[in-house]
């Protein structure tokens, strides 16, 4: 059995028991999508959404693309992660440079808790999608960081914890378009402010994720390595299909990759992830886990429409990335 390291004990996190017959290593919740297109009062669509274990209960950020056709980030909160109560305003930054909070678009959020507080990244338009960075005490007062890279740049996920010292950060970088191409990398920092020693971590295969890849939750450390979920791109001749799967890093040098999965452990099947107003996405960019039971709960972008949650456990992933 893998093992998770260093996380907390989740007893309330969201759960179902694997249906019996079922043969992939993740399985949806039966309740999904949990949130709809109407998350918020401004909201056109509510996905690619990430949430964490916060106080009794849970806190998110969300991205909500509003009716005019604005991408923002909407902070949020549940009492069981599976009911949402989601801001109708964005979220505002305070910080130190008006350069910086200067806004133009904001996407697909992750929360990573690290030292005494919630840290956010996000891609941020700046000229172009880079990777935009926050932290928070309480879901309330957000401050916002420098720009982690130069445009452009998608898929900004820290790890949970310093590495050798340092903060790391996977990321991927793009174009200014819908990205034909994409592998990932690892960046180090001493203070969450200068990126540097950029490491190759791995790039594009075959089928499901010949096109592009990108980090999805923040990694989780097991005892086999740092478990890190990912998604990838196929070009087919009706567009991009995006698919989840799962890999093992190095502990204490992530961007070497000791497993892989070769199959996909989640896609668009359910009618909510085929269509919406971009059909063919899974796009996980959460995943909550009980450190006592290894149990996970996937946070999911639908079509870009709706949010679902997906089961799953971490030895069974583990398992995945190293024999399929
Ligand atoms: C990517 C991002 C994601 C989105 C995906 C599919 O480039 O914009 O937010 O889910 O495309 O449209």
């Amino acid at each position: 059995m893998a093992k998770v390291i260093g996380g907390a004990a989740l007893p309330n996190i969201p759960w179902q028991d694997k249906p019996k017959g079922e043969t992939m290593p993740v399985w949806r919740y039966t309740g999904n999508p949990i949130i709809g297109r109407n998350g918020n009062k401004v909201s056109n669509s509510v996905f690619n959404s990430a949430v964490i274990p916060f106080k009794d209960g849970f806190a998110g950020v969300f991205r909500a693309d509003d009716r005019t056709g604005h991408m923002d980030i909407y902070a949020g909160a549940s009492p069981d992660a599976l009911k949402w109560t989601i801001e109708d305003e964005p979220i505002v930054f305070q910080g130190k440079d008006q350069e910086i909070l200067r806004k133009e678009y904001r996407y697909d959020p992750r929360v990573c808790f690290m030292d005494d507080r919630y840290y956010i990244t996000w891609c941020n338009g700046y000229h172009g999608p880079t990777i935009g960075v926050a932290y928070t005490y309480d879901f309330k007062t957000f401050t916002q960081l420098e720009n982690a890279f130069l445009p452009f740049n998608r898929n900004g996920v820290l790890f949970p914890r310093k590495i050798g010292g340092v903060y790391m950060m996977m990321s991927r970088p793009s174009d200014n378009g819908h990205t034909p191409f994409g592998d990932m990398y690892v960046s180090q920092s001493p203070d969450m402010e200068f990126w540097g020693r950029h490491r190759y971590m791995m790039g594009t295969t075959h089928g499901w994720q010949s096109t592009k890849i990108g980090a999805g939750p923040i990694p989780i450390e097991t005892d086999e390595g740092w478990l890190m979920i990912y998604h990838g791109v196929i070009t087919t001749c009706n567009g991009f299909v995006y698919r989840t799967g799962c890999a093992l890093l190095d502990i204490d040098e992530p961007w070497k990759v000791l497993h892989r999965s070769r199959e996909y452990i989640l896609g668009p099947i359910e009618p909510y992830e085929c269509v919406g107003d971009v059909p063919n996405v899974a796009f996980p960019c959460a995943a909550l886990c009980d450190a006592a039971t290894g149990r996970l709960a996937m946070y999911y972008g639908c079509a870009d429409t709706v949010t679902g949650v997906a089961f799953s456990t971490v030895d069974e992933l583990v398992r995945h990335a190293k024999e399929c």
